[in-house]
């Protein structure tokens, strides 16, 4: 069976319907389907975008109807502790805080999202939705992960985890608790890999704040200082220091299979990460076009399989 696994949607459901019938889906029984290949979904489907409830019910549709697996992005965790009570606290506080100005910034990243749906009971079902949706796949042939795919983590989570590789109620709770180990291990997974930098180091982020851990390319074994693996602006990048990133705190992928994701908001033509590695997100919620890689069952990855539809929108 081929495989196309489609980046970051985040409400671009105009983007979506194309790239869907650019590769050969039509409509039946209200879902897209495909005569003998199926879609991955990486995760991200809302945010952004002016059609949020429509990617939803297009993602959805596929999924039920057995021609597309989806997983777990940041924005659908983000969603899910925006809509879920905080249990240590009094009433009126949630696992994604609401007040002050953490609060603030929160509702404007997702305000397009609840802009369509706030105080409707199509918010619960998309919120009970989304606790369905696994952290990643490890199928026979390949394997899917919103931002990093890291043993450890994965590890680590599993056996916490609901059948499928879901979160539970119970799991969001930890997962929003900076400092505990499950918090640590959904970020890895849904944001990427963060590596501390060495002592004395920091920098300021773009609201300001001080930070002592930089997101790194964690698929790029050509490089290994702070300074070459930061994900960061190039200025910023730059004054950090050229010391090697320790090997225990950057694993390595292990190339059994092609590894999928999308997250990073990738500019330009679509290229590979390496023969086993490939983002497809090509910032489609900013302009870009939505990717697909369309996998036939090879091992090594190619350039020539990216299939993209639309962009230049913004
Ligand atoms: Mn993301």
């Amino acid at each position: 069976m081929g495989y196309d696994i489609v980046g970051d949607v985040h409400g671009q459901a105009s983007k979506l319907e194309a790239l869907l019938e650019g590769m050969g889906y039509r409509l039946k029984a209200g879902a897209f389907q495909h005569p003998h290949r199926r879609a991955i979904f990486v995760g991200d489907y809302i945010d952004r975008g002016p059609r949020q409830v429509d990617t939803y019910r297009i993602v959805r549709a596929m999924v039920e109807s057995g021609s597309a697996l989806a997983i777990l992005g940041n924005h659908e965790f983000n969603a899910i502790a925006w809509h879920t009570a905080d249990p240590a606290t009094a009433e009126g506080f949630f696992l994604r805080p609401r007040h002050g100005a953490t609060g603030a910034k929160n509702r404007q990243q997702h305000q397009h999202f609840l802009a369509e749906v706030e105080g409707t009971r199509l918010h619960d079902e998309i919120i009970e939705w989304f606790l369905t949706l696994p952290l990643w796949l490890d199928l026979p042939e390949l394997r899917v992960i919103h931002a990093c795919w890291h043993d450890g983590y994965i590890s680590e989570l599993k056996p916490l985890l609901g059948p499928s590789q879901t979160l539970t109620t119970e799991l969001m709770v930890r997962a929003s608790r900076q400092g505990d180990a499950v918090f640590e291990a959904v970020e890895g997974l849904t944001k990427g890999l963060e590596v501390a930098l060495p002592d004395g180091h920091a920098f300021l982020d773009k609201d300001g704040h001080e930070r002592r851990n930089v997101r790194i390319r964690w698929w790029d074994e050509t490089s290994h200082s702070y300074r070459d693996l930061a994900l960061m602006p190039d200025e910023a990048r730059m004054a950090l220091p050229a010391a090697t990133v320790p090997a225990q705190s950057r694993p390595i992928y292990d190339q059994r299979k092609p590894v999928f994701m999308g997250h990073y908001w990738m500019q330009g033509e679509p290229v590979l990460q390496s023969s086993k590695i490939a983002c497809v997100d090509y910032s489609a919620g900013k302009g870009g076009p939505l990717v697909a890689y369309r996998w036939d069952g090879e091992s090594e990855l190619s350039t020539k399989n990216f299939f993209a539809e639309g962009g230049s929108d913004a």
